[in-house]
Order: structure tokens, then C-alpha cells, then sequence
């Protein structure tokens, strides 16, 4: 017969096991306020919609038209995924009656989806991008789906959400789900980050690490040293740099949700500079470089565009795009100085030009 759990490790499964992600806001929050209540729903339903598409996700190789592309191109100019699809609308139909939201800004959709007249409308925005590393759906390679929570700012008379235009230190919540080998959800409150997983036997997540914080320094760099040459110099000579210095390694899977919950929990950096193609860089802000950031940040991490923190920055649109440096603190930095040293060159080279112009 297996040996029973001493008592106090019995005490401390049961425990472990109750503590389900509604539970734990409530625990953050010390309350059981109106707000409060509403933030564990808002962070149960989407536990919930993670739960729907981890399903889906781990039956799409067995089911007829899961995987492959609906032949559209969305809002950004790539093509469309079906499980794109699947995960946005399993959002909108987990939020649709819930009474929480009045709005969810997606990445699939040019714009947000208002809650219908006959639902119940709440005073929070879900920002979301449903399914993130797309490019892994067909080959069972790890995904996520990236989250933020906002609250509504005066009235969307004119449905232009241009509340939404305000910069990430707004978000009240912000999180991640990683559909990998195990089903991980990852979100913070403002009260440090914690990690849950999807225990298929109970259909709940289940606390797994509570207060993560990301190493100073890690050994790896994330980044699709594929563009290499359509990069600004410095970002070439940073990697150069760790090229030709001893302890670094590089890891890059195609899905931001993964590589940086791996800089979350190891350290190092993952970045995605602006290129020649998309000067201003391929991660949208407000639905993944923001709640990221805010989520490296509660892990003493930091996230920057090279020039400026990611939480400060002030969007114009809904979609906009930002260059992104993100993970551990030195080596945040460190990326940065390759920048910052770029740019006293150009500087000087700009002040020897003018010095050489007769007057
Ligand atoms: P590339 C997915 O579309 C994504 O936004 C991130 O998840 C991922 O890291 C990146 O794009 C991959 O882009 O250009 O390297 O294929």
C-alpha cells in the first residue's frame, strides 16, 4: 500500500489543492469588496477560457478543420490561423453573459467587440491576444495567449475606445497563459506574480509558485537572429557581443509566451527589435508588450523599447506596435548600453560634421 502523507504534508496537499486562482485573488486582495469579487471572476473567467483551448489545442491534431489557416488576413497583415479564431471567439463567448466587461480589444479584431444590449455590461476591458506563436499551432509546439485588464475611463459614447489609449502603468491585472507540456497560467495583480497549473484530473488551476522574481542576470537571449541584417547596428553589436563572450546561450521558439516565461523563471532577455520591415517593431503594446511588462516588472525584471520603459509608453492606436527588450534587469540594461552607445557616436559624428561646415 503506498505510504500515507504524514499529516502535515496531507494538510499541506489538501491546502494546495484548494487553493484555486479565485481564491488566491481574493487572498492578494485581503478583501471581499465589490472589486474584489469582480477581479477573481474576471481572473476565473479566463482560467476558464484557458481551460476551453487547452482542450481544443490538445485534441487539434485528431479533429477534422482545427488546424491550418481560414485563408484570411487579420488586422496586422498575417494570416489568419484557425485556432486564432476558435481562441478569440472562446474569449468572447466566455465574457459575452458575464457582466464584467463592457469591451475586448484583440489582436484579431480591427475593433473592440462591445458587449451586446440583451448581456450584462461590467466597467472592465479585456485586451487580449488569444492565441500567441501562432506559427506553432500545426506542429504542437507551445503557445500562449496574453492577457490585460483594464478599467473603463469615462463613457465610450462614440465607441472609439480611445480610453484605451493610455499607457500600461493603467492595467489593474495582467497575465499569461502557456499551453506547453503542462497548462500554466501566470498573472499579477499588482501584488507580485504567480503561477498555476491545470491539474486535468480536478479541471482547476492549481497554485503552483507564488512571488516569482526573474533572476538579474541569466545566460540566455531570445531572438530571431534571422533579421539579423534588417536590424539598427547596435542591436548587431550586442549580438555580436554575446557571440564572442563566454556564458550565454540562445533560445528562440517562435512563441514570445514561452520564451519569456522561461527568462521569467531563469533569467536572461528576449527581444524583438524594430527591422527594416517593421521599424516600429512586431509586438503590439497594449495586448502583449504591456501586460508582459507589467508582469517582468511585479518580477523585478524590466521591460524597455531601447529607449523607454514599455509601461510608459503612451499608444496612439489600438494596434500599435513597439520594439521590445524585456526580462532580467542587467540584461535589459546591458542591451540598452549598445543603444545609448550608438547614439553618442551618431551624436558626435554629428557635431564633427557640423564643426567641418564653413560658417
Ligand atoms: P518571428 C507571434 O506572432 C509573435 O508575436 C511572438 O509570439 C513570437 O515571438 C514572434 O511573433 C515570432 O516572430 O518574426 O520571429 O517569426
Amino acid at each position: 500500500m503506498a505510504d500515507a502523507l504524514q499529516p502535515e504534508a496531507q494538510e499541506y496537499a489538501l491546502e494546495r489543492d484548494c487553493t484555486t486562482l479565485s481564491r488566491h485573488v481574493l487572498q492578494q486582495l485581503q478583501s471581499f469588496s465589490a472589486e474584489a469579487q469582480d477581479l477573481s471572476a474576471l481572473m476565473n473567467r479566463i482560467a476558464l477560457a484557458g481551460k476551453i483551448i487547452a482542450r481544443r489545442l490538445s485534441r487539434a491534431g485528431l479533429m477534422e478543420g482545427v488546424l491550418g489557416f481560414t485563408g484570411d488576413i487579420n488586422v496586422q497583415g498575417e494570416s489568419v490561423k484557425k485556432l486564432d479564431v476558435y481562441a478569440n471567439d472562446v474569449f468572447i463567448s466566455v465574457f459575452k453573459q458575464s457582466g464584467l466587461v463592457c469591451r475586448l480589444a484583440s489582436e484579431e479584431m480591427e475593433k473592440p467587440y462591445y458587449i451586446p444590449e440583451n448581456c450584462p455590461v461590467g466597467r472592465y476591458t479585456l485586451l487580449y491576444d488569444p492565441i500567441d506563436g501562432s506559427s506553432n499551432t500545426d506542429i504542437n509546439m507551445s503557445l500562449g495567449s496574453i492577457f490585460a485588464i483594464r478599467q473603463q475611463e469615462g463613457n465610450d459614447t462614440d465607441d472609439s475606445a480611445s480610453d484605451l489609449l493610455r499607457n500600461g502603468r493603467k492595467q489593474i491585472a495582467a497575465g499569461y497563459i502557456l499551453y506547453g507540456p503542462s497548462t500554466m497560467l501566470v498573472y499579477s495583480i499588482g501584488k507580485g506574480v504567480h503561477s498555476f497549473t491545470l491539474d486535468p484530473s480536478l479541471g482547476e488551476f492549481i497554485l503552483s509558485e507564488e512571488n516569482i522574481q526573474t533572476p538579474k542576470h541569466g545566460s540566455i537571449y531570445s531572438v530571431n537572429e534571422g533579421n539579423f541584417w534588417q536590424w539598427d547596428e547596435s542591436f548587431r553589436e550586442y549580438i555580436r557581443y554575446v557571440h564572442r563572450s563566454e556564458g550565454y546561450t540562445a533560445r528562440y521558439s517562435g512563441a514570445m509566451v514561452g520564451d519569456i516565461h522561461r527568462i521569467l523563471i531563469q533569467g536572461g532577455v528576449f527581444l524583438y527589435p524594430g527591422t527594416v520591415e517593421k521599424p516600429e517593431g512586431k509586438i503590439r503594446l497594449l495586448y502583449e508588450s504591456a501586460p508582459l511588462a507589467f508582469l517582468i516588472e511585479q518580477a523585478g525584471g524590466r521591460a524597455s523599447t531601447g529607449t523607454e520603459e514599455i509601461l510608459d509608453v503612451v499608444p496612439e492606436k489600438l494596434h500599435q506596435r513597439t520594439s521590445l527588450i524585456i526580462g532580467s534587469k542587467d540584461d535589459v540594461a546591458l542591451v540598452e548600453s549598445f543603444i545609448q552607445k550608438q547614439a553618442a557616436e551618431q551624436s558626435e559624428k554629428m557635431k564633427r560634421a557640423q564643426a567641418r561646415v564653413p560658417q
